[in-house]
């Protein structure tokens, strides 16, 4: 466990130029180190302003200082906030100050690190912390935001109580052998069951979701040369980004882009068009192209609309991933008088005609891509979550499920049933941090940025 009986500080406001720069101290020393740079002693949740003085009485900056006593602060020590001009070298000599007064240099997150060791959020609600400054767009920061108010840990919560009375039940009746078939074979167990995977089904929807607007997307671009691939990326991302030429061939290598469509965070690849080539530069970039293809999320393979090249397509569409998420784009509608349109009846992939040169039929792609990656336009089903928590969902709608067979069991076996039940209230602990090895909590914190 972490040692937290020193005193941490660093600069919280990010490097650069800015108004104001504040610089955080946590631990016992923070009081004292205060009273020493300003003279007299903080009064907790007073803001007052003050000179910044080194032992010589040299003054560094002015500014407001505040103090929060322990427990009641964002970390549960003592903290102390030392808000001055927003320069790194004024900011920087006011910090050397505060460690020569016996305080160290705060870690990447080490804050809300203590906060967490201080029972002042759960894992969930730290990792929030994280999230909600890194959030891309404003469906994103609004659901960290739930997340740091709670509510994902409460929907988990609720769940980890039932599965803990269904234990106590079932770990009571292995003392009773003789009344354990009956009580094992009633309904209510199997319903009580049920009833927390169905809760946790619903979380797990919600869980990937948010972890599409937090994470994004990653879209790769695909198709025969010439079909208007660098032109798709150009058109999204609404900049010149790809060359665009009507040379077959002339992308070559892989080119990225980030945008937004209606708060989903893309990552958009342009690739080089594939075809057979003797060209040891084309060859690399086809070769790129079929390694961006496998990591996508989501395929966007682009044919121009007339009958050519069908032999090409296929090949190509072949070669993708199975179980890749693949939305064919039939482009240049325009060159033979077609109205944009959309087939997605289901059973194959989803096809869209649209023109990118009079971005006919562009809503329509957008609209799909949002319906594929599962993004709900309610901001109540979307909870910010990692890529971590929707493993560990998926853990334990695995270990409920198998409890759920077990009671269907002619004989079903306490034991193993009182087992599958442990394993899934862990895999749930893991999520809120009640049971988290020490490795993933110094990784999950070390991500954070310094000062927080
Ligand atoms: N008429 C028409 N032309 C288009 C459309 N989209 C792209 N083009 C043209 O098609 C040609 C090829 O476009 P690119 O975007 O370079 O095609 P690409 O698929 O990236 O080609 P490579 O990089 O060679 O693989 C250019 O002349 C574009 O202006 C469209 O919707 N209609
Ligand atoms: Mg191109």
């Amino acid at each position: 466990m972490i040692d937290n009986s020193d005193t941490i500080a660093a600069i919280a406001t990010p490097p650069g130029r800015g108004g104001i720069g504040i610089i955080r101290i946590s631990g016992p020393l923070a009081r004292s180190i205060a009273k020493s740079l300003t003279g007299t002693c903080p009064i907790a949740r007073q803001a007052r302003y003050c000179h910044f003085k080194d032992p010589q009485g040299v003054v560094l900056d002015r500014g407001i200082v505040l103090y929060f006593s322990a427990p009641a602060s964002y970390t549960g020590e003592d903290i102390v906030e030392l808000q001055g001009h927003g320069g790194q070298a004024v900011l920087n000599t006011v910090l050397q100050h505060t460690l020569k007064l016996g305080a160290r240099p705060a870690r990447p997150g080490e804050f809300t690190e203590r906060a967490f060791l201080n029972n002042k959020l759960d894992l969930l609600q730290a990792e929030a912390v994280a999230d909600l400054i890194d959030s891309a767009s404003e469906q994103a920061a609004r659901s960290a935001m739930r997340s740091l108010n709670g509510e994902f840990s409460s929907s988990i919560d609720v769940i980890l109580e039932k599965l803990i009375n269904l234990r106590i039940l079932i770990e009571g009746a292995l003392d009773f052998p003789e009344e354990e078939i009956d009580f094992l074979s009633g309904a209510d167990l199997k319903e009580r069951i049920n009833n927390s995977l169905q809760q946790l089904e619903s979380v797990l929807i919600k869980a990937r979701n948010g972890r599409v607007l937090r994470e994004g997307v990653s879209m790769a671009i695909i198709g025969s040369p010439n079909v208007g691939k660098s032109s798709l990326l150009n058109v999204l991302s609404q900049t010149n980004r790809a060359i665009v030429t009507d040379t077959p061939g002339t992308t070559r290598d892989v080119i990225e882009e980030k945008i937004l469509i209606d708060n989903l965070p893309l990552n958009i690849v342009d690739t080089a068009g594939i075809r057979d080539s003797d060209d040891c530069i084309e060859k690399e970039g086809i070769k790129r192209a079929w390694l961006t293809t496998k990591k996508a999320d989501l395929v966007l393979l682009v044919r121009e609309a007339l009958p050519v090249h069908q032999q090409q397509e296929c090949s190509i569409i072949g070669r993708i991933p199975p179980g890749a998420k693949i939305i064919v784009i039939h482009n240049k509608i325009d060159l033979v008088g077609r109205p944009a349109h959309i087939n997605d009846r289901g059973g194959g992939e989803p096809e869209v005609f649209l023109s990118v040169k009079t971005k006919a039929g562009l809503d329509l792609l957008t609209g799909q891509i949002k319906k594929m990656m599962g993004v709900a336009d309610a901001n109540e089903d979307v909870l910010c979550a990692r890529g971590r928590h929707v493993e560990a969902l998926e853990q334990t709608r695995v270990f409920l499920k198998k409890a759920a067979e077990e009671l269907y069991n002619k004989r079903p076996a306490a034991e193993l049933l009182a087992e599958e039940l442990r394993q899934a209230q862990r895999c749930l602990e893991e999520i809120t941090g009640k049971s988290t090895s020490d490795d993933l909590l110094g990784k999950i914190f070390s991500s954070f940025c310094i000062g927080k």
